[in-house]
């Protein structure tokens, strides 16, 4: 090795250090991986949309939230019953108006033991789905409950919006399509029956939410500083009920 390191001082060579090729190609490679990397960030942290949303589903354990959001998120059904532990998301994004909106749907655990952990989600939830069950009673008398939740944790200009899921099971149906919509009518509040099941008013009611919190949402977009995807997400700029 030394007698190589002399012979290429003789060549005027000697600012480049004796360097062998294979171990040359390693680290011309690793710097190629690298550049990748930051160019692979860099892409990433690339805006790929105009506004981000956040919404989330709420309402009693079994009423079907995780299949309304699986049917709009990946077009699918799932009869088997997979209860959410805690919470869960699925991002979609949409255009509406020229403009494209990151949904960020987070999908909550019906279930009351998880209630600490799902209650503090809806500060930052600028859209709030609560979903009941068309055949279940139990869960549409806990809408007053679940409205209660939203006034207590949630933003005070946070857009609300009543499902009533599985229409399609109009033979076991307990509860009216009247009684949800005068219910909804009570509470100033948007109203539709789906069925994630049968694909029934499933994209409408999400792209309804949006369009309505576009209209009420300043001309501010997403960007990586405004944008926070933790607990309190959302686009800044919303009121909240804290300081
Ligand atoms: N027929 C019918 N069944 C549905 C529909 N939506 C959901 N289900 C069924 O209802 C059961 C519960 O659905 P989930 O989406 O897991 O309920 P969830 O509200 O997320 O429940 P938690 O995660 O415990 O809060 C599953 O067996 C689903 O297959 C629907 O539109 N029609
Ligand atoms: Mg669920």
């Amino acid at each position: 090795m030394e007698h190589r390191w002399w012979s290429l001082k003789k060549e005027g060579r000697a600012e480049e250090p004796f360097c062998p090729d294979s171990v040359r190609e390693r680290k011309r490679d690793s710097k190629n991986n690298e550049q990748q990397s930051v160019e692979r960030i860099a892409q990433m942290a690339k805006k790929t949309y105009d506004l981000l949303f956040k919404l989330l589903l709420i309402g009693d354990s079994g009423v079907g939230k995780t299949c309304v959001l699986f049917r709009f998120s990946d077009d699918a059904f799932n009869t088997t019953f997979i209860s959410t532990i805690g919470i869960d998301f699925k991002i979609k994004t949409v255009e509406l108006q020229g403009k494209k909106i990151k949904l960020q749907i987070w999908d909550t655990a019906g279930q009351e033991r998880f209630h600490t952990i799902t209650t503090s989600y809806y500060r930052g939830a600028m859209g709030i789905m609560l979903v009941y069950d068309i055949t279940n009673a139990k869960s549409f008398e806990n809408i007053s409950k679940w409205l209660r939740n939203i006034d207590e944790h949630a933003n005070e200009d946070v857009e609300r919006m009543l499902l009533g899921n599985k229409c399609d099971m109009e033979d076991k149906r307990i509860v009216p399509k009247a009684k949800g919509e005068q219910i909804a009518k009570e509470h100033g509040i948007r109203f539709f029956e789906t069925s994630a099941k049968a694909n029934i008013n499933i994209e409408k009611a999400f792209l309804t939410l949006a369009e309505d919190i576009l209209r009420k949402t300043p001309v501010k977009e997403a960007t990586s500083e405004n944008v926070d995807i933790s607990t309190g997400g959302g686009v800044t700029g919303w009121k909240t009920k804290c300081c």
